[in-house]
């Protein structure tokens, strides 16, 4: 089996797409010859060999993300016969049981892997059949379908979580390194840490969201948040967040609403006046809706965000909001929606109304029907919006700038990767012709340049 990776462009951004499926970097192969920036001279020396059967340098892996690298012929990752492939993405303690997740394949068979999770004194059985993209980015025959998330239960108290992935062919059963994951009623602030830190650059399931190890405590009801300095930590929030206070910081969280009466978003913060600080935390509804949003307003600082199932993931209007490495993926989206009059829902992963000093940063953006990036400026200007450094993909086209009165002013759209999974093909960046756009590096991931389209 071989993935190529085409030449030219950003190529690390195309090895760094290695990243997501953790643990593929191990089997990589390089078949190809590579100029690399100064700084990396002395990778330089092994990169230029012309055929290396060697493992991709873990280092490597890790740092690519600043380092520019292009390639000057396609590069090849070689996953061989036998034993499957997978990774144990997290181990999370929920409120009685444990959930994991990761995804496993066997390059001998087109059928869905059996993963056997061993935890709290019980073997569970699943197939790791739902949506990986990340996975099929690497390792093309696999399809898009190799990922696993299941919850198992388990009593309060400290567990060992083993998970195989059962083999087809050549090759025998492929035994992951057990996790040990405490779970039961805690301190809202009680977690324990197991996991490596993940090697990916490209944010997924690995690295975003609450980290694996960390124990949550189930909290049902809207949260509303009123003291200055309030930090919440190790939540499973069965219901809204409303932010009215500043400097507020939630982290290690999963914010899923509930039922809603209205518009509403999973986590608000609508006046500038408050602040938010919301990391490592995932942000999705158990059953999306036409009224439920991910995270709305303004003065927010997110990090290593996983929102999916909502229908805007990020939804801006106010200024000072900075999204870094994070995961928006999956939107719902409803083909008769009640808020639309009963068209198609304008799920979009970041809708930016009005404000200024916007940047978002080495985030996974896709999903969404609308668009991955829409600029609407239907409430105020947008200025100072710098867009750098993600993987952008989706949408009609996939970033949006939409004709208003007056253009926005100081936008800077760099070094991004986009997809081509846009419902126009090659459309990346539908703006007026005459806007002032600033535009460096940007590339589909076929390697060419991104253009323009008005
Ligand atoms: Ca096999
Ligand atoms: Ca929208």
């Amino acid at each position: 089996m071989k993935t190529t990776l085409p030449p030219g462009g950003l190529a690390s951004r195309a090895v760094v797409g290695y990243g997501p499926a953790a643990g593929v970097t191990k089997t990589l192969s390089i078949t190809t010859s590579m100029r690399l920036a100064p700084t990396w001279t002395g990778l330089g020396a092994l990169l230029r060999t012309r055929t290396i059967a060697h493992a991709l340098p873990r280092s490597l892996a890790l740092g690519l993300a600043t380092v520019a690298l292009v390639l000057t012929s396609a590069v090849t990752a070689q996953a061989a016969s036998g034993t499957p492939i997978g990774n144990v993405d997290k181990v999370v303690a929920t409120d009685g049981g444990i959930r994991i997740t990761g995804w496993a394949w066997d390059p001998d068979t087109t059928a869905a892997v059996t993963v056997s999770i061993a935890a709290g004194g019980k073997t569970t059985q699943v197939k790791a059949n739902t949506q990986r993209a990340d996975v099929a980015r690497v390792y093309s025959a696999a399809g898009t379908a190799r990922g696993f998330s299941t919850v198992v239960p388990a009593t309060a108290g400290t567990h060992d979580v083993c998970v195989t992935a059962g083999n087809v062919g050549a090759g025998s059963k492929k035994a992951f390194a057990c996790r040990t994951v405490s779970v039961g009623s805690r301190p809202a602030t009680a977690k324990t840490t197991v996991a490596a830190p993940s090697t990916s650059t490209r944010p997924n399931g690995s690295n975003t969201g609450v980290p694996a190890g960390v124990s949550l405590k189930r909290h049902d009801g809207d949260l509303v948040i009123t003291k200055a300095g309030t930090v919440i930590s190790g939540l499973d929030i069965r219901g809204f967040v409303d932010v009215r206070a500043p400097k507020v910081t939630i982290k290690n969280s999963i914010i899923r609403g509930r039922t809603p009466d209205g518009s509403i978003a999973l986590v608000a913060v609508r006046s500038n006046a408050y602040s938010l600080t919301i990391e490592d935390s995932e942000l999705a509804p158990v059953k999306a809706s036409p009224y439920i949003d991910g995270l709305h307003g303004m003065n927010i600082t997110a990090r290593r965000l996983d929102i999916s199932n909502v229908i805007d993931s990020v939804h801006i209007y106010g200024n000072n909001v900075l999204v870094e490495d994070s995961w928006l993926h999956d939107n719902a989206h409803f083909t008769k929606d009640p808020r639309w009059g009963g068209k198609p829902s304008h799920d979009d992963s970041v809708q930016i109304q009005r404000g200024s000093n916007v940047t978002l940063r080495g985030n996974s953006i896709s999903g969404a029907y609308n668009a991955a990036l829409m600029v609407t400026q239907d409430s105020g200007a947008v200025a100072n919006l710098t867009v750098a450094g993600n993987w952008l993909d989706g949408g009609a086209c996939v970033a949006n700038i939409k004709k208003m009165k007056s253009a926005p002013t100081k936008v800077l759209l760099t070094d991004n990767v986009f997809g081509r999974n846009a419902r126009y093909p090659n459309c990346g960046v539908k703006v007026p012709a005459t806007y002032p756009l600033t535009m460096q590096r940007n590339v589909f991931d076929n390697g060419k340049s991104v253009p323009r389209t008005a």
